[in-house]
């Protein structure tokens, strides 16, 4: 059965390229996406999670304040009864030069399942997303990846 994604870029964040190739990248692997654009607020992402029936939410955020923008996103998402969505956060996600760890760190303890950087291959996002939801496909077969997030 195919599996639905969410994807959108959080907040008042209007970097749209971004999410425009991941849109293409997951559609091309077998997804339904419903691309919510930019601008989207918490809101936007739980309910179009919940009326799609969505496997999976996967939020962008470019411009520097995703901390801020994802602040209580979980408890939002867990008052909706969606606790079994994975959630992926991906993009430029601190402001300037902050250490990476540290950042992956932190959006992990928020609640998200796996955190990007801005370098990210959207292969290996859908790589990670068809193990993270127990997918199997004779594509993927016998091949073996290494992800970093
Ligand atoms: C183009 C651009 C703009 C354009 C956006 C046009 C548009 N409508 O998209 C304009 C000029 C409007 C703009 C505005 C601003 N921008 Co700008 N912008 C850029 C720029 C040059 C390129 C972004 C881009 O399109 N990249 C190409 C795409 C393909 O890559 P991407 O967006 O990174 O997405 C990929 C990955 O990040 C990853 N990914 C992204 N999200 C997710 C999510 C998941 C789940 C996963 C798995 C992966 C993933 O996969 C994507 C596909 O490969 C970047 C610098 C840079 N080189 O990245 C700055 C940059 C993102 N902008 C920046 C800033 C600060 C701003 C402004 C705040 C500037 C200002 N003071 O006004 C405003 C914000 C406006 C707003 N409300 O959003 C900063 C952010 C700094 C930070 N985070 O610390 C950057 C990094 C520039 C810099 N070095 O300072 N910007």
């Amino acid at each position: 059965m195919t599996k639905t994604v969410i994807l959108g870029v959080i907040g008042s964040d209007a970097h749209v390229v971004g999410i425009t190739i991941l849109e293409q990248a997951f559609e091309a692997a077998g997804f339904d996406v419903v691309n919510l654009g930019v601008q989207t607020s918490q809101e936007e992402f739980v309910d179009a999670a919940r009326e799609n029936d969505a496997e999976a939410v996967l939020v962008s955020s470019l411009y520097g304040h995703a901390k801020q923008d994802c602040e209580g996103f979980h408890e939002r998402i867990a008052a909706a009864g969606l606790e079994e969505v994975t959630t992926y956060i991906g993009g430029n996600l601190a402001v300037g030069q902050d250490d990476w760890e540290e950042t992956r760190r932190y959006f992990r303890e928020l609640g998200f399942d796996r955190v990007f950087d801005s370098e990210t291959d959207p292969e290996d996002a859908i790589e990670a997303l068809r193990a993270d939801l127990d997918m199997r496909s004779s594509e993927t077969e016998g091949e073996s990846h290494t992800v970093r997030a």
